[in-house]
């Protein structure tokens, strides 16, 4: 719920500790997060050096993430928020295969070119690390390391076209001024092969959902990616680099967001020339209500919702089922507002006997891949885990 219209100028709410509960914060109360004491008092923060924090599943339930509900992943130092000025900001196109490398501002995104607004998926490729067993190192995401919310900004595609591509261009790479914790070179510069960028699923943004982006999601510009890793949809982003190699930025190097071209034991390493880049999520889907450790009444039907999405794919299907996979159950599945945004699902159940209850979801793709009741492929980094989200309920 919004109350109307409030200056979307990145000054605190003074008020903002007195509201009623009934309020949701504003989104300008989250455009001045600037360090990891103004988070939401209801995330966990995982991490302060780089700032890494989400929120329960449970918070997730929208269909439409508010930015306050937005889990928050940095790699390295945050940028100076306080020196950003949105009137002198420049993106650049640049790189060894861009004909003509430019500077815009943001002036000129928004004039030059056609403004879109999309849905789009960000979930960080650890998204529910911790589910791996044995565990892997790195953030311990709980299964909340995503969200969809609307993008507003130009297609990538239209600005690198207009810049004009040469034949040898291979892949991207994205660049924002925020630096390695050691204070030395960038945080992380990842990229996506050149058809990516090409498609209409990738967006230059100055706005989610409906307001300047906040600056813990990447104010004042950012390039936002459906259906891949995160890691890829640069915040802050100052410009883009049109290589004709493989991206080498930060980040990029095996094992960093890769996982191993064959099938492993769990547990077992790997060489880092046996490593593959994610470029795709996968299906996955998500139990947003009811939170997990809900009691219900005998004879009350349950009604179980979430979201499922597949990357760039469309989710044909999702089942629950509170047998232990034993019988599943057809729920009612939304269509998406667009490619790569996330689907909304229900399912009305009748738990007839008291007693606790596991309940689990699992989508299917347009492809007909569907996700595992246990764990996916065990991998070094503890990436692209998509088992069956599940939730406990007890009846009483
Ligand atoms: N500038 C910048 N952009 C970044 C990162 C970063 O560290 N710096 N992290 C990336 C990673 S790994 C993820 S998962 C997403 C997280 O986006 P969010 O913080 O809006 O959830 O941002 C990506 N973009
Ligand atoms: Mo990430």
């Amino acid at each position: 719920m919004s109350v109307g219209a409030i200056s979307t100028l990145p000054v605190p709410w003074v008020f903002a500790q007195q509201r009623p509960k009934f309020i949701e914060p504003l989104n300008i109360d989250s455009l001045r997060w600037m360090n990891a004491d103004d988070l939401p008092k209801d995330f966990t923060i995982l991490n302060t050096k780089p700032l890494c924090a989400h929120p329960s599943e449970a918070m997730l339930s929208s269909a439409v993430t508010p930015a306050h509900q937005s889990f928050i992943r940095w790699n390295g130092l945050l940028p100076h928020f306080d020196t950003i000025d949105p009137a002198s900001w420049t993106f650049e196109v640049k790189g060894e295969s861009v004909i003509r490398p430019t500077i815009f501002t943001i002036d000129d995104l928004k004039t030059k070119f056609t403004q879109h607004t999309q849905a789009l998926v960000i979930e960080c490729g650890g998204n529910s690390r911790k589910n791996f067993y044995p565990s892997t190192k790195g953030n311990q995401w709980n299964d909340a390391g995503v969200y969809c919310a609307n993008w507003t900004g130009v297609l990538l595609s239209d600005v690198l076209k207009y810049c004009g591509i040469r034949e040898d261009a291979v892949y991207t790479g994205h660049h924002s001024p925020d630096l390695h914790l050691s204070g030395r070179g960038e945080a992380i510069s990842r990229g996506v092969p050149i058809q990516a960028a090409l498609t209409e699923n990738a967006l230059i943004a100055w706005s989610m959902n409906d307001h300047p982006i906040p600056y813990m999601h990447g104010y004042p510009l950012r390039i936002v990616f459906g259906g891949r890793p995160g890691s890829v949809s640069q915040k802050c982003a100052s410009g883009i680099s049109v290589r004709n190699k493989i991206h080498d930025g930060h980040k990029m190097a095996a094992p960093a967001y890769q996982v191993p071209n064959y099938p492993i034991a769990p547990g077992e390493q790997v060489a880092n020339k046996d490593f593959r880049i994610i470029e795709e999520m996968i299906v996955k889907s998500l139990i947003t209500s009811p939170p997990s450790g809900t009691e219900l009444t005998l004879g009350k039907e349950l009604i179980v919702s979430g979201h499922a999405w597949a990357g760039l794919r469309r989710v044909e299907k999702v089942e629950l089922s509170y047998d232990y996979g034993t019988t599943w159950h057809l729920a009612k599945l939304k269509a998406p507002v667009n490619k790569g945004a996330w689907q909304q699902w229900y399912l009305s159940l009748s738990l007839l006997t008291k007693g606790y209850y596991e309940i689990w979801v699992k989508a299917t793709d347009s492809l007909g891949d569907s996700q595992p009741v246990v764990q996916p492929q065990w991998n070094p980094k503890g990436y692209l885990f998509n088992g069956c989200h599940r939730i406990a309920v007890r009846v009483v």
